[in-house]
C-alpha cells in the first residue's frame, strides 16, 4: 500500500496530548486551591463568570471533568472513535476525549458536502453496487463498524460497516476516509451480526438476523421451520486491493433462529467465530388476526437461546473444496454439512442475549441476556473439551448443543438488562445495562486477568438513558488501552434542549482511570461529558489510538482518482484543458485551482451527451474545491489533487452558471463559469 508513510497530522499526538492534559489538570487544581478574589483563574472566579452567564456553578469534580476533556484550539485528541450512524447510513468520526465530531463519512447514503452520490461516477458506482435486483437503495441502517486488525490489534488501515436493513457491507479506506466498496449479501435480505473481522482481517463476518428464505425468495410463513433460514456470511478481504473478494467468499446455512451479533476468536480461539442468537422458539408472530403470540412474547419464551460456535478454519476448507450449494451464484455450506463436519456447535445462553464479546486473551466468551441480570462467561478451553468429549444433545435440527455447566466458567450478577461488554488493560470489563441505564464495571477472573479477585461486580455508574452499546479504547482487541468508556445512549430525554420531538442520542464519556476502591459508589467511574448525536442512531463504535491513523491530507499525486486509488491517466492537468466535440459527444477536460476553472465557459447543444472531467490541481492542505451545476443535480467535492468525472445528457436548455461550493479563497465567488446549453430548433 503506497503512501501509508505520508506525513500525517495524527502522528505523535498522544504524548503531546497527555502532557497538555496534565497542564490543564494542573491549572484546574491551581484554580481549585486558589481562593483568589479577582474573579480570574479560580474556581470561584469561574463560577462567578458562569453565574453571570446564566450557567450553574461547577463542583470540584465537574471542574476536573472539564479539565480532562477540554482541548484548547489546535490540540488534537489522542483517540478517534468510529461510530455507526444507524439509519443515517453513515459513519461518524469523533475525537476522544473532546467528543468533537470530526467528520461524517458518507457510506450508503448520498452526502453533498463530500460530493457523495451527486454525479461523480466513482461515487455513483460504489452506491450502485449496493443496488438490490437493480433497485436503488439509498439509505441504510449501519450498526457495527469494524476497524481492520493485524494480529488482533487495530492497524488503522480500513473500517468496515454493515447495513442491517438491506444486508450489505461497506469498505472504507482510511487513507482518505472514503467508501470504496459496497457489497450486497446474495442470500440474505437483512443482517445484523456484521461487521466483525478476524485477527488479521482475512475475513469479514456478516451474520444474519430475521430468518427469511435464502436468495431473497418467497416462502409461506407456515413453512418457517423448513424454508426459512438463518445464515452467516464470511467475506474474504483482499488487503492489497483494499476490496472484498466476492469470488472467495461464502456463507453458511443455519437454523432459522435469529442470529444476532458475532465476534471473531483471537489468540487461543483464533479460527473460531461466535454468534449469539435469539428466537430459538421459532416464533412467527401473532398473525394478521392477532390470535397468535406476538414476537415480543413468542421469541422470549424459552429460558435459553444458543450461542453459535463456528469452526471457521474448517468452514474455509469445506468452501475451498466446493462442499457447497449455490444461492444466487454464491456458495453456501449446508446445515447438515456443518453438523457432519463438526463446524457448528451450540451453547445454551441465558434468555434473549444480545451480543457476544471475546475477552482480550481469546480465552473467554462473554454473553449477557437482556432478561437475565447476570453476564455469563464461557471458557473456550472448556468448550473444546466438551466438543472432544461429545458432551452434547442435538437440537431439533440436529446441531450439537454442548452442556451449559461444562462450558460455563462464571456468572456475575450485574444489574438489569445487561447487553454489551468491553475490556480494559487492567482486567476489568464494562457491560451496558439497558434497563438500569448504567454502565457496570466488573473484574475478569483467571490467571490472565484479576485472578482470585475476579468474577465480581466492582460498581456501576448511571448514564442517561437506555444505553445500548458501549466502547472503550481498543476495548475489543488483544491489547485494550483503558482509561475511558463511551456509553452510547439511545435516549437523551432531558439532557439537552429539545429540538422538537425527535431528540438526539447521547454519547457519554466516562472516566475509568480511578480504581473502584477510590470511588466505591460508582466503581471508580465518573461521567465526564455529554455529546448529542443529532443525526442517525449509532449502535456500536470502536476507538483507535489516533497515532495509528495515517491519512493523506492531500492526494499523493495530481489527477488521483479515489475510486481506483491511483492516478487517472485521462485526468485533466494544467496545460491540457480542452473541449472536444464529436457529433453529439462532448468531452471536457477542466482544471480547478484557486480561484478559477479552466475552461470557464462551455457551450454545447441541447441533447448533447456530456462527459466532464475535473481535476483539483491545488496541492495544499485543505484547498478543496467544489463543482456544481444547477438543475442537473451535479455536485462534486474535489480534494487537493483529486480528479472526478460526471456524465449526463444535457436535455434541459438554458444558461447554467457552475461554481465552486467551497469557500476556497478571497476570490472564491469568482470561481465560476457558464455552461450554455443552446436549444435545438
Ligand atoms: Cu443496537 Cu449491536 Cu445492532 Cu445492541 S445492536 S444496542
Ligand atoms: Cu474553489 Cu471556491
Amino acid at each position: 500500500m503506497s503512501g501509508r508513510s505520508t506525513t500525517s497530522f495524527w502522528r505523535n499526538r498522544s504524548l503531546l496530548a497527555v502532557v497538555a492534559l496534565f497542564a490543564v489538570f494542573a491549572l484546574v487544581l491551581q484554580a481549585c486551591s486558589n481562593s483568589g478574589g479577582d474573579g480570574s483563574g479560580s474556581s470561584e472566579g469561574i463560577n462567578e463568570r458562569r453565574e453571570a452567564a446564566g450557567l450553574q456553578p461547577l463542583t470540584d469534580d465537574q471542574l476536573m471533568s472539564a479539565g480532562l476533556t477540554y482541548l484548547p484550539s489546535g490540540e488534537h485528541d489522542p483517540y478517534v472513535m468510529f461510530a455507526s450512524g444507524g439509519h443515517a447510513g453513515q459513519v461518524f468520526v469523533v475525537g476522544v476525549p473532546s467528543m468533537r465530531l470530526l467528520k461524517t463519512i458518507a457510506v450508503f447514503t448520498p452526502e453533498p458536502w463530500q460530493g457523495w452520490g451527486f454525479g461523480n461516477i466513482g461515487t455513483e458506482e460504489v452506491l450502485d453496487s449496493g443496488n438490490i435486483d437493480g433497485r436503488e437503495v439509498r439509505w441504510a441502517d449501519t450498526h457495527h463498524p469494524a476497524l481492520s486488525e493485524t494480529a488482533g490489534d487495530y492497524d488503522g488501515e480500513f473500517v468496515f460497516i454493515n447495513d442491517k436493513a438491506n444486508a450489505r457491507i461497506a469498505v472504507i479506506d482510511l487513507r482518505d476516509f472514503e467508501t470504496k466498496q459496497i457489497v450486497k449479501n446474495p442470500i440474505a435480505i437483512n443482517d445484523h451480526g456484521g461487521t466483525f473481522v478476524t485477527p488479521d482481517t482475512e475475513w469479514i463476518i456478516e451474520g444474519g438476523q430475521y430468518a427469511t428464505p435464502h436468495g431473497w425468495e418467497y416462502a409461506p410463513i407456515e413453512d418457517y421451520e423448513t424454508d426459512y433460514k438463518g445464515m452467516i456470511t464470511v467475506w474474504k478481504f483482499d488487503r492489497e486491493a483494499g476490496r472484498v473478494d466476492e469470488s472467495q467468499s461464502f456463507a453458511m446455512e443455519l437454523p432459522p433462529y435469529w442470529q444476532d451479533l458475532c465476534d471473531a476468536g483471537k489468540l487461543v480461539s483464533e479460527g473460531w467465530i461466535f454468534c449469539n442468537s435469539f428466537n430459538t422458539e421459532l416464533a412467527t408472530g401473532s398473525g394478521e388476526d392477532g390470535s397468535g403470540e406476538n414476537f415480543e412474547a413468542g421469541a422470549s419464551a424459552r429460558d435459553n437461546d444458543y450461542m453459535h460456535a463456528i469452526n471457521l478454519d474448517k468452514a474455509v476448507e469445506l468452501a475451498a473444496a466446493g462442499t457447497t450449494f449455490d444461492v444466487n451464484g454464491f456458495p453456501v455450506i449446508g446445515l447438515q454439512t456443518l453438523i457432519d463436519e463438526g463446524v457448528l456447535y451450540f451453547i445454551p445462553e441465558p434468555k434473549s442475549p444480545h451480543g457476544v464479546d471475546i475477552a482480550p486473551h481469546g480465552d473467554y466468551m462473554v454473553i449477557s441476556g437482556k432478561l437475565d441480570p447476570h453476564t455469563t462467561i464461557y471458557s473456550f478451553e472448556k468448550m473444546i473439551a466438551a466438543i472432544e468429549a461429545e458432551n452434547w444433545v442435538p437440537d431439533q435440527y440436529g446441531v450439537p448443543v454442548l452442556d451449559f455447566d461444562a462450558v460455563m466458567e462464571a456468572q456475575v450478577e450485574l444489574g438489569l438488562g445487561p447487553l454489551h461488554t468491553q475490556f480494559d488493560d487492567k482486567g476489568y470489563a464494562y457491560t451496558s445495562l439497558f434497563l438500569d441505564s448504567a454502565v457496570a464495571r466488573w473484574s475478569l477472573g483467571g490467571e490472565n486477568y484479576r485472578g482470585d479477585d475476579g468474577w465480581k461486580l466492582e460498581g456501576s455508574v448511571p448514564v442517561h438513558y437506555n444505553i445500548g452499546h458501549l466502547v472503550a479504547p481498543e476495548g475489543d482487541t488483544v491489547s485494550p488501552d483503558g482509561g475511558y468508556v463511551v456509553a452510547l445512549n439511545k435516549w437523551s430525554i432531558d439532557r439537552f434542549l429539545p429540538p422538537g420531538p425527535l431528540l438526539p442520542q447521547n454519547f457519554q464519556l466516562i472516566d475509568t482511570v480511578p480504581e473502584p476502591s477510590e470511588k466505591p459508589e460508582t466503581g471508580g467511574m465518573t461521567v465526564m461529558y455529554d455529546m448529542p448525536i443529532g443525526m442517525g442512531e449509532p449502535h456500536y463504535a470502536q476507538i483507535i489510538k489516533a497515532d495509528k491513523l495515517n491519512p493523506w491530507t492531500v492526494y499523493p499525486e495530481i489527477g488521483f482518482d479515489p475510486a481506483t486509488m491511483s492516478v487517472d491517466p485521462n485526468a485533466p492537468v494544467s496545460g491540457n484543458e480542452r473541449i472536444e466535440r464529436n457529433g453529439n459527444e462532448v468531452e471536457i477536460w477542466m482544471t480547478a485551482i484557486r480561484s478559477h476553472y479552466t475552461p470557464d465557459r462551455v457551450q454545447i447543444n441541447q441533447g448533447d451527451h456530456v462527459t466532464w472531467h475535473v481535476t483539483n490541481i491545488d496541492t495544499s492542505f485543505d484547498a478543496t474545491h467544489g463543482f456544481s451545476i444547477p438543475a442537473y443535480d451535479i455536485n462534486l467535492s474535489l480534494e487537493p489533487g483529486e480528479t472526478a468525472t460526471v456524465e449526463f445528457v444535457a436535455d434541459m436548455d438554458g444558461v447554467f452558471p457552475y461554481y465552486c461550493t467551497e469557500f476556497c479563497s478571497a476570490l472564491h465567488l469568482e470561481m465560476a463559469g457558464y455552461f450554455l446549453v443552446k436549444p435545438t430548433e
